[in-house]
Parts: structure tokens; C-alpha cells; sequence
């Protein structure tokens, strides 16, 4: 009764983080907007600050009501414990102030990348019951890069950071300012029924508009998501373990995205159990591949580097279909500083047992698959089983399989060498 009273007073006083008691033992924080569009960003730390943590046994809960939040500055919001986080309506991120956003990015952790909200805990859901919506706003920003790789300070949408045995599920992700999400620094979690477009408005090109990364993670399952953007759909990155993709839509990017790693050198990085199932590839690039820098050390992160070691292992790619891509699979060991070619037998970084089957559908040329793999340190292990796939353009069936430097093959006999470089920086 007298906590109650206490609540109603902070209420009446003005607080918009109030919190009642709930169900589960914990406390509820229900964030009201700033009204007439002002920034909702000091509510919404309030929120967390008042709210984040539950005691020892109880859960408690952070309600983002059916109406729009502008978001105006950064969120770093992270050491939450247990608490259920709903959003009914939409964070909109206002960036009339691109500057401030360059000034005032949070570091996300790796590659000198930044981000415009940080957010980790253990023990965390946050629900969109398939209408709750981050809108980054991003026209804003693919103007103002026009194209140019990687930004400096360009911020992220969301860093999901330190995070574990947590659930993500019925988001919306629409114009991410720059990547959608990162889960880092982050095991047992769970993404399902995500849907992501990062479409431009007016046509500027959207680079960096991933649809999510893996950084420092193990055990990340992504379920049902649907991806549309200019960029990788997802992208396992450096440390990345036992990640699982499956019964998802990716449109128009690069396709799933292993790598780029190998970046920071004579460092130790690894890609292990990675498995991608039942995916649907339409006018993607690929419908997977797997990349990595160099051996040679060329600028710094994010734009260059090199020189890193270390393995890439047991990935299963199964059940893809393809619809018009450019080819199923491919693997390049090319990336480098950007704008600059060659070293692709440098890298020390390597790929083995590699296991794909059951690709179908359409692509756009007679190459199945290109595997540039480093003569440093070639590929081996490379299975390709049931292939069903035929050219969208005259109906033939695609005969070529290239490689550089592969090690065993299995369903498959490399044709000739790969036709040019495959560089991952090359423009879609
Ligand atoms: C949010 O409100 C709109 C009307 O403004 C309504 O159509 C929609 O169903 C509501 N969403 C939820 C999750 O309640
Ligand atoms: C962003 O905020 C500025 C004021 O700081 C306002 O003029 C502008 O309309 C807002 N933009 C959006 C998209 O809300
Ligand atoms: C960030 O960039 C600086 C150069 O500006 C470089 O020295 C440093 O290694 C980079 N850090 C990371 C973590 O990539
Ligand atoms: C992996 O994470 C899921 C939650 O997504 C959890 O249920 C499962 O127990 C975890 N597996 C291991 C081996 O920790
Ligand atoms: C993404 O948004 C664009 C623009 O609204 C739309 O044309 C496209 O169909 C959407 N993609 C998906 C997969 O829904
Ligand atoms: C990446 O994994 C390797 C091998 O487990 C480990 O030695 C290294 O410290 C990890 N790197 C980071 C930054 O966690
Ligand atoms: C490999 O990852 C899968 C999820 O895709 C998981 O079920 C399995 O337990 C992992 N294997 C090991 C040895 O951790
Ligand atoms: C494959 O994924 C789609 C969603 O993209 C889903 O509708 C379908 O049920 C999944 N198939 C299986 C066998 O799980
Ligand atoms: C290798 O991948 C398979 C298929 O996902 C998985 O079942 C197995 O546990 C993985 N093994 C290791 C050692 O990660
Ligand atoms: C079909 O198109 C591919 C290139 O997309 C070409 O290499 C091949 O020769 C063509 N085959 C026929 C029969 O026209
Ligand atoms: C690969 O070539 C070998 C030797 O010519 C042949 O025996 C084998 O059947 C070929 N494999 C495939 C999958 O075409
Ligand atoms: C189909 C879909 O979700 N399209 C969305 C793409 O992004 C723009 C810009 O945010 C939205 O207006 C569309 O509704």
C-alpha cells in the first residue's frame, strides 16, 4: 500500500518511467512519448534506469505503448537482468542532426564501428508482436554517404551486447541508419520473426545495411527472418560459434555473408558450426559465401587490415532456393583495403569441410559456384551435393564450378580457375 502510494506520487509528480508492481513479482515501467515529437530518449533511459534490472526471482517489465517514439540521442543500456521488454509501437530515430550522430556514436566494439543504441543483459525479451518497429530513418544517411564504404561514426541501429539466454522476436527493422543489429560479446540467444527493409526512398545507395552481424558470439539462432537491403543479410562474423539460420527470405543483397575475417593482424579469429537451413534466396548475389582478407596488412579497421589467421569450419548450407542470383555459393579470400585488387594467395586464414546440398532454382550464369580459396592456405573439404539449379536467362543447366587452391572436393570437379577476382568490396 505505501509502495503503491509512493508510485501514484512519482506519478503525479511527472516522472514518465513510473513504476508499478506486475504479475511476476517485479516491477512495471510504461514509457510515455515526448509529446509533439521531442526527443523520448532521456524517458526511455529513465525507463531502463528505474526498471532494467529485476530482484533475484521476479521479472520485470518495460511497455512501449502503441504510438510513436522519437529517438534524438543515444541509448546505452546495458547490464539488464530479467526483464520483459514490449514495444507496441515505433522508435523512430530523428537525424535532422547527422552531426551530433557522428559526434556522439557509441563504440560498438570492433572495427572502430559505432552505434546509435547499446543494449544487453541477461535473461532479456523483447517482443514486437510483429508490429513493434525500429525506423532508422536512413534515407538521411544513404544520402549523405552516397555510397561510400563504412563511414566513420556512421552509427548502427542496435548493438545487442553481453547478452545472454534472451529472446528478439516479432520486430520490424526499417532504414537502419547503417547495419541493423549486432549481437556481440553474447551466447543463447534467440532471434525469430524478423523482418528487416532497408530500402531507400529515393534511390541513394544502401551500403552497410546489414541485416545482422555476429561478433564474439556463440549459440545464436536466427528463425524466420526476412531480409530486403543492399548488403549482407546476415553475417556471422570473428568468434562466431554454433550459429544456427533457418526458414528465412533474404532480397536483393549479398546473400548470407561468412566473414569478412582475417582482419586484424597475425590475430587468431574463428568461424565454427555454422548451419543454414531452408532459406530462400530472391536476386541475391549469393545464396551464401564466405570471405575473408588477406594475408597482407593494408590501412586499418574499418575500411582496411589484413593479416589475420586462424579457421573457418563445419558449415552446412542446405535446402537453399535460389530465385535469379547471381551463384549459389562462392568463396573469395580477395577482401583488402578497399579499392585495392590482388593478394588473393596470401591469406593464412583457412576453410575446411564445408558441407552444401540441396540447392535449386534459378541463377544468372553458367557458374555454379567460384572458390578462390589462398594458396597460403587452401581450402579442403568441400562438399556440393544435389545441385538442382538452371540458368534464369536461356534454361541451360550451369556447368562451371571454379577454383583456386581447393584441397578435396566431393559431388563436384572444379572446371578451370576463377574468371576474375572475387572481391567482396566489388559494388553489387
Ligand atoms: C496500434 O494502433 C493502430 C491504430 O493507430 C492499430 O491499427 C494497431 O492494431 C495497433 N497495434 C497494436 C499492436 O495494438
Ligand atoms: C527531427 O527533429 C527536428 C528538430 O530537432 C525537427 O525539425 C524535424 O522535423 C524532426 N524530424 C523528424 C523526421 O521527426
Ligand atoms: C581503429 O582505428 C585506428 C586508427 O584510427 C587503429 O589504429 C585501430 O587499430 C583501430 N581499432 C580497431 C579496434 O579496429
Ligand atoms: C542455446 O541457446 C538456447 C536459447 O536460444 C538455449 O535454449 C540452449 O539451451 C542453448 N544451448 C546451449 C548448449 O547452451
Ligand atoms: C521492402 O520495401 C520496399 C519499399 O517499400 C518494397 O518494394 C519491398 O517489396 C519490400 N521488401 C520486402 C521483402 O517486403
Ligand atoms: C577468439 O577466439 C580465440 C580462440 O578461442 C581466442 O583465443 C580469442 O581470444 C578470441 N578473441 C576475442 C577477442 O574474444
Ligand atoms: C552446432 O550448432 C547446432 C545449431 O546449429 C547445435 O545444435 C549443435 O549442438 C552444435 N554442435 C556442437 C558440437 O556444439
Ligand atoms: C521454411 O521456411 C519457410 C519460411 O521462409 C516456412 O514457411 C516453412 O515452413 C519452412 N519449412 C520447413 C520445412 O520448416
Ligand atoms: C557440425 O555441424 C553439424 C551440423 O550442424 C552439427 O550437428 C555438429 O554438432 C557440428 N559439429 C561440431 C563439432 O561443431
Ligand atoms: C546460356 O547462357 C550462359 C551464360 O548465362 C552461356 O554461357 C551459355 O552458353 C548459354 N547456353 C546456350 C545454349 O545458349
Ligand atoms: C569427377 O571426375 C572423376 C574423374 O574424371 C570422375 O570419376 C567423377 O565421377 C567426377 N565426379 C563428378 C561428381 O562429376
Ligand atoms: C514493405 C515494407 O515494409 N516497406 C517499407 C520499407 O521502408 C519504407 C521506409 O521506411 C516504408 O515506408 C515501407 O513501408
Amino acid at each position: 500500500m505505501l509502495l503503491l502510494l509512493c508510485c501514484l506520487l512519482v506519478f503525479l509528480l511527472g516522472s514518465h518511467a513510473s513504476p508499478a508492481s506486475n504479475q511476476a513479482g517485479g516491477v512495471t515501467c510504461v514509457v510515455k512519448a515526448a509529446s509533439n515529437g521531442r526527443d523520448s530518449a532521456k524517458v526511455i533511459r529513465d525507463a531502463f534506469k528505474t526498471c532494467g534490472k529485476a530482484k533475484s526471482g521476479q521479472r520485470n517489465r518495460i511497455v512501449f505503448e502503441n504510438t510513436t517514439y522519437t529517438i534524438a540521442s543515444v541509448l546505452d543500456t546495458t547490464g539488464l537482468k530479467d526483464v520483459d521488454i514490449e514495444l507496441h509501437g515505433t522508435l523512430s530515430w530523428n537525424n535532422s542532426n547527422l552531426n551530433y550522430w557522428l559526434e556522439n556514436s557509441l563504440p560498438m566494439g570492433y572495427q572502430n564501428q559505432s552505434t546509435a543504441w547499446r543494449l544487453g543483459g541477461d535473461g532479456i525479451t523483447f517482443q514486437g508482436y510483429g508490429s513493434g518497429t525500429f525506423n532508422g530513418n536512413g534515407d538521411a544517411w544513404y544520402r549523405f554517404i552516397n555510397g561510400r564504404s563504412n563511414y566513420p561514426r556512421r552509427p548502427h541501429q542496435l548493438t545487442i551486447t553481453g547478452t545472454t539466454n534472451s529472446v528478439f522476436e516479432g520486430l520490424i527493422f526499417l532504414q537502419s541508419q547503417m547495419w541493423t543489429m549486432t549481437v556481440i560479446h553474447s551466447s543463447n540467444v534467440l532471434l525469430q520473426d524478423i523482418y528487416v527493409n532497408n530500402t531507400s526512398k529515393t534511390g541513394a545507395p544502401t551500403v552497410n545495411t546489414d541485416g545482422a552481424d555476429t561478433i564474439y558470439a556463440n549459440n545464436i539462432t536466427f528463425r524466420r527472418w526476412t531480409v530486403d537491403n543492399g548488403d549482407d543479410a546476415i553475417s556471422p562474423k570473428a568468434n562466431s560459434t554454433n550459429i544456427l539460420i533457418e526458414d528465412s527470405a533474404f532480397y536483393r543483397g549479398s546473400g548470407i555473408a561468412l566473414g569478412s575475417i582475417g582482419q586484424y593482424d597475425d590475430t587468431f579469429e574463428t568461424i565454427q558450426n555454422v548451419t543454414c537451413r531452408n532459406i530462400t534466396s530472391h536476386r541475391t548475389k549469393y545464396g551464401a559465401y564466405i570471405k575473408t582478407w588477406t594475408g597482407v596488412n593494408k590501412g586499418y579497421p574499418p575500411n582496411g587490415g589484413g593479416g589475420g589467421y586462424g579457421y573457418a569450419s563445419n558449415l552446412t548450407f542446405e535446402d537453399f532456393k535460389l530465385i535469379d542470383v547471381q551463384k549459389a555459393f562462392s568463396i573469395t579470400q580477395c577482401t583488402n583495403f578497399e579499392g585495392n585488387q590482388g593478394d588473393c594467395d596470401t591469406s593464412k586464414f583457412n576453410i575446411h569441410d564445408v558441407y552444401l546440398s540441396d540447392f535449386s532454382g534459378t541463377i544468372r550464369g553458367d557458374v555454379v559456384t567460384t572458390l578462390q580459396c589462398s594458396a597460403a592456405s587452401p581450402c579442403r573439404n568441400i562438399q556440393l551435393l544435389d545441385v538442382a539449379v538452371i540458368n534464369s536467362s536461356n534454361n541451360t543447366t550451369p556447368r562451371q564450378y571454379q577454383c583456386d587452391s581447393v584441397k578435396r572436393t566431393v559431388g563436384f570437379n572444379c572446371t578451370g580457375p576463377p574468371d576474375g577476382e572475387d572481391n567482396a568490396f566489388k559494388k553489387l
